[in-house]
């Protein structure tokens, strides 16, 4: 397959006036009919006519109300069109009860759903399928489902039928459809500007109890967006959907968002802590895309940041302002460490903005939505807080209602500030993680640091150039006091030092503070000065990194020596625990030690060959002393941080829960289960069911308890797949791929339920020891299920791949197994696109 370059970028021929379609729905035979008023684009003299259409049965062509023949081809349609304003009708006919891919028009236990982002609506209709084509859709639905809705307005509905209209031009990519037999949960919201919007949460009848926190979730939202943004809703109803099979987490259809049903619905006794947080972002960015987004789109898919990055960021800023800032930047950069540094660090590593690509659905990673949205974030600390909103003001003035390009946001910022940000552009073209490395000097009361910043190459970029790194420091003295509060450096060189004069003694850095560029620190540092972070610095994030880096160095250190964990570090982490002026949430974060494939990274970066078994062992080593080193508080901070009264998944809440849930994990290594099981028994929640469930299959202990929760969940889809997902977490290495392979025999297995296929295969990838199993076990059984997944699912089974992006880490006979299961799938007959390219870049 050939790839597409943004380089090539031309825009269409023609404008799209408005478009009329109509559905009469039918599992087997769904005809779709359009009408589209074209009219030729003066800002091109391009004339060619091309419409996307894929696996479309064509039964009529019109132009101008005459029939016409098309030539069709595997990707779309061209014919001969006047050189003037014209009407293209078409009737298509497709099958939606045979979509299993869940692209385009599907059935989802019996109900009419789409997803079309990113080129999904070229298997509705023919149509110019690219976002920068920008039209008014009115929509008829026809068919004896209850409930039929679409973008926009409701403007009429009768026996059979509904009409919707929604006046905002859109991209195709927003288009929506639900037809179902669906209830609602309804609420109100008036905006700041008196709008009444009719809010809805359409659900099967059995999951009507679980959407109450979503609705508040969504009332949190559009609150917020006035408040920080001044962004208003801006149609008379908004409609979330839940669907059981669905590829990824939500999707932003312009006034019709549709979700997995495991994003939005939630109810105590089936919902984590962890699940409810979650469920809020997403509504959260989801809703907020309504301005980054669908008002304001990307040109190409290329730009993909420009709505994804920008909105993450926005999600985070709304997830800070409501719950603990600290605690979610710190959960932030675990995750973009796990997730965007492993992948800028492989042979997947691409741009945020990337300039080619053969299927766009294998961009939508950790580096167009985690790393766009630190590229924000250092925007906003470059320029500061005031300019931000400026330039955020003038982008929606500027560009409502158009598709638009990075170059035009950061025109924006320049404009805004003055500042020339073709410097700061690099971090968009530019692949790879940036590597700072710091050293420093004391003199005459003098503290001098010296920064160098490095980027090792990746696919296609061999030379970097230096970027613009923000870099936050503060300065303490050694009784603790901080002698410079956090102050901007602005790095532009690849080599830069910062004096600070007038210190009566040599300071103690704390640098990089909020984690303030997505770069990897290197400095040569004592761990008595980790310690002395850890215990004093002001900055929570560094304070967090401090105890993170001295872990990370020792957990390395005990994985290539097989020792013991140091007692100063579990001394530092005893302090952490009982130190009661740090919230609860915090002292979990510290207490919790890097992921083992974080350890693997570091060691490879640090030029070892990983030995996943030597590092499940050490992490177990560690658990275990931990657990000994703290044995006479654990029971003590258990009691402490039960949560009295009814369940509330507010912050303070959960992250007593969390702690407790990780002071039970050490003490189930200490006291043979009876705490766990006796949370089990009582639990009247599911974070602290599966907690204690889990600290107890952990150690090998949760037999009975494992089948208990089983038949007790057994006829709920979303605690089952957490039952799936937590039998292959616990498994033992040698027996993760077994076991997994295992329950997909289960009878409640479906492989076209991605959230089943993800729970069993996305844990198996996630077990770092199974998966990497020097048997090669684990490679193989992810192959033979990723080649039954690809005929029937291709996106989810090409975005799974990537659990083999870090092959190249391991020795040879590792390589030798994953290159082997690597290349069976390559081999295989009629695999998909987006597989193919994914196993060729893992490859490659
Ligand atoms: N924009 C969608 C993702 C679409 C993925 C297409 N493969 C959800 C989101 O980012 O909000
Ligand atoms: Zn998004």
């Amino acid at each position: 397959p050939q790839p597409v370059f943004l380089s090539d970028y031309t825009p269409f021929g023609y404008l799209v006036e408005d478009v009329h379609l109509t559905f009469r729905l039918d599992p087997q035979a769904t005809r779709v009919i359009s009408r589209i008023r074209f009219r030729p684009n003066p800002d091109t003299t391009d004339r060619g006519f091309f419409l996307h259409g894929e696996q479309l049965r064509l039964v009529t062509a019109r132009i101008d109300g005459a029939t016409i023949t098309p030539r069709i081809t595997e990707r779309g349609l061209t014919c001969d069109v006047p050189d003037a304003p014209f009407t293209f009708q078409a009737e298509v006919e497709i099958a939606p009860a045979a979509n299993t891919a869940l692209e385009g028009l599907y059935l989802s236990n019996g109900m009419y759903c789409t997803q079309c982002e990113a080129e999904g609506f070229r298997k509705i209709t023919f149509y110019p399928d690219r976002p920068d084509v920008m039209s008014v859709f009115t929509v008829r639905i026809e068919g004896s489902e209850p409930v039929k809705l679409s973008n926009g307005n409701p403007t009429a509905q009768g026996d059979g039928w509904a009409e919707w209209h929604d006046p905002w031009p859109k991209p195709a990519y927003l288009f929506a459809l639900v037809a179902g037999d669906l209830v609602a949960h309804a609420d109100r919201f008036t905006t700041a500007s008196g709008r009444d919007v009719a809010l809805n949460i359409w659900v099967r009848p059995d999951d009507q109890g679980k959407c109450a926190f979503g609705m508040e979730a969504l009332k949190r939202a559009m609150l917020w967006d006035e408040k920080a943004y001044g962004r208003e809703y801006d149609l008379d109803i908004f409609n979330i959907v839940a669907v059981d099979d669905f590829n990824m987490g939500a999707m932003e259809n312009k006034g019709l968002n549709i979700f997995n049903s495991s994003c939005v619905l939630a109810s105590p006794d089936t919902s984590t802590d962890a699940n409810y947080e979650r469920i809020e972002a997403i509504i959260a960015h989801e809703y907020f895309h309504n301005w980054t987004g669908n008002r304001i789109t990307c040109r190409d898919w290329f730009q993909l940041c420009l709505k994804e990055g920008l909105t993450v960021f926005r999600d985070a800023q709304f997830t800070s302002d409501i719950r603990s800032a600290p605690v979610k930047r710190i959960s932030d950069v675990i995750a973009l460490r796990a997730r965007q540094f492993r992948e800028d660090n492989g042979p997947l590593a691409h741009p945020v903005r990337p300039s080619s690509f053969v299927e766009i659905n294998n961009f939508y990673t950790a580096t167009v939505y985690e790393k766009g949205a630190e590229l924000v974030g250092m925007l906003k600390t470059l320029v500061g807080d005031d300019a931000y909103a400026a330039a955020l003001d003038t982008y929606f003035d500027r560009h409502d209602g158009q598709a638009v390009t990075i170059e035009d946001w950061l025109k924006v910022f320049e404009d805004v500030t003055g500042r020339d940000l073709s410097q700061f552009k690099r971090w968009y073209t530019d692949a790879g993680t940036p590597r700072l490395r710091v050293s420093d000097a004391w003199q005459d009361g003098t503290y001098t640091l010296t920064f160098r910043q490095m980027t090792p190459p990746t696919p296609g970029q061999p030379d970097k150039a230096p970027r613009v790194i923000p870099i936050a420091v503060g300065l303490l003295n050694p009784n603790g006091d901080e002698v410079l509060p956090t102050t901007l450096l602005e790095m532009t060189e690849a080599e830069q030092s910062f004096a600070f004069p007038g210190l009566a003694t040599k300071p103690v850095p704390s640098i990089l503070r909020g984690f303030s560029a997505p770069v990897i620190l290197e400095r040569a540092t004592d761990n008595s000065e980790r310690a002395f972070l850890l215990a004093h610095d002001t900055d929570p994030f560094n304070k967090w990194e401090a105890g993170r880096a001295l872990g990370r160095d020792m957990l390395m250190r005990m994985a290539l020596t097989g020792g013991d964990a140091d007692a100063a570090y579990l001394d530092a982490l005893r302090a952490v625990l009982r130190d009661d002026s740090l919230d609860p949430a915090f002292r979990a974060l510290a207490l919790r030690p890097p992921a083992q494939d974080d350890i693997a990274q570091a060691l490879h970066d640090a030029g070892h060959t990983p030995d996943p078994q030597a590092i499940y062992q050490a992490a177990d080593r560690l658990g275990q002393q931990m657990a000994g080193h703290m044995a006479d508080l654990l029971q003590g901070l258990y009691q402490a941080m039960a949560v009295p009264g009814p369940y509330s998944p507010d912050a303070e809440a959960a992250g007593k829960r969390d702690l407790q849930g990780l002071v039970l994990s050490l003490l189930t290594r200490r006291d043979g289960g009876q705490t766990a099981r006796a949370q089990f028994a009582a639990a009247d929640n599911m974070t602290q069911q599966l907690t204690a469930l889990s600290c107890l299959m952990a150690r090998q202990l949760g037999q009975q308890e494992s089948q208990a929760f089983h038949d007790q969940w057994r006829h709920d889809r979303l605690v089952m797949d957490k039952w799936f997902a937590l039998t292959v977490a616990h498994a033992r290495p040698e027996d993760a791929a077994a076991g997994a392979a295992e329950l997909a025999a289960h009878p409640d297995f479906n492989i076209r339920n991605p959230n089943r296929f993800r729970a069993v295969f996305g844990a198996l990838a996630g077990h770092a020891a199974g998966f990497h199993h020097a048997s090669g076990q684990g490679y193989a059984t992810l192959a033979d299920w990723l080649i039954r997944l690809d005929p029937i699912n291709p996106q989810t089974t090409a975005r799974m791949c990537a659990a083999f992006e870090t092959w190249r880490r391991y020795d040879s006979a590792r390589q030798a197994h994953a290159r082997a299961a690597l290349q069976r799938i390559l081999a295989t007959d009629t695999l998909s696109r987006d597989t193919t390219e994914m196993v060729s870049r893992i490859l490659d």
